[in-house]
């Protein structure tokens, strides 16, 4: 129950707790960002529980229904940018191709130089989930994740893998890279999930 005076409802309801909006777009990950010659031995691989192992050249994926999705960014440092519209395809149309199993609860998104981090499948699958090329209709710098990255809107960003290349579905959730370290298994920007003591 809440007694205090009624909120104000407004563009600041778009902004959770202790976020400050900024229009800059930091860069903010652990370890290198790669730069690609070109993307022939590239691929994008859906593996783990799934009825069907599919890997994915760079124009295959590109030769998918691709759909739009915008977000607010919230990263769990404490910035957010509102406002981002992603193109790319949706994780529902991966999940087509592969099928995941019934037992698949989690996914490990995998980047390169090993990073990882992990979500419920049912996050993964959202509507509003989607593997993006293009952020405000240009391509992916490369410290943005070019060639592609996993947008998840509702979640802080680290879940929203940069430089992807692996979607493995499991059946126990595994920490990934910053979730070892002690960020929120789960991450909702709107409770303030931010360790994994909150
Ligand atoms: N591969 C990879 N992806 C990553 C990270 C990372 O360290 N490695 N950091 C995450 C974090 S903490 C945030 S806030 C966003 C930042 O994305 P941006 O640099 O495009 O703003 O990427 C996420 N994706
Ligand atoms: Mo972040």
């Amino acid at each position: 129950m809440y007694f205090g005076k009624p909120r104000k409802k407004g563009p600041t309801d778009r902004v959770p707790p202790n976020q400050n909006v900024t229009t800059s777009f930091p860069v903010l990950h652990y370890g290198n960002v790669p730069y690609y010659k070109n993307l022939d031995e590239w691929t994008l691989k859906i593996y783990g529980l799934v009825e069907k192992e599919v890997t994915l050249l760079y124009k295959e994926l590109m030769s998918l229904p691709q759909t739009t999705s915008g977000n607010d960014i919230h990263c769990v440092t404490g910035w957010s940018k509102l406002d981002n519209v992603w193109e790319g395809v949706p994780t529902q149309q991966l999940a087509k191709m592969a099928q995941p199993m019934e037992c698949a609860k989690y996914v490990i998104l995998h980047a390169e130089e090993n990073w990882t981090t992990n979500l419920p499948v049912a996050d993964f699958l959202k509507e509003t989930s989607l593997l993006a090329h293009t952020h405000n209709g240009e391509q992916l710098s490369p410290e943005h994740g070019y060639p592609l990255r996993a947008v998840i809107p509702h979640l802080y960003f680290w879940k929203s893998a940069k430089w992807i290349r692996g979607i493995e579905f499991t059946s126990e959730n595994q920490p990934g890279f910053w979730e070892e370290n002690g960020y929120h298994m789960y991450g909702d920007p709107w409770k303030e999930q931010r360790m994994t003591w909150d």
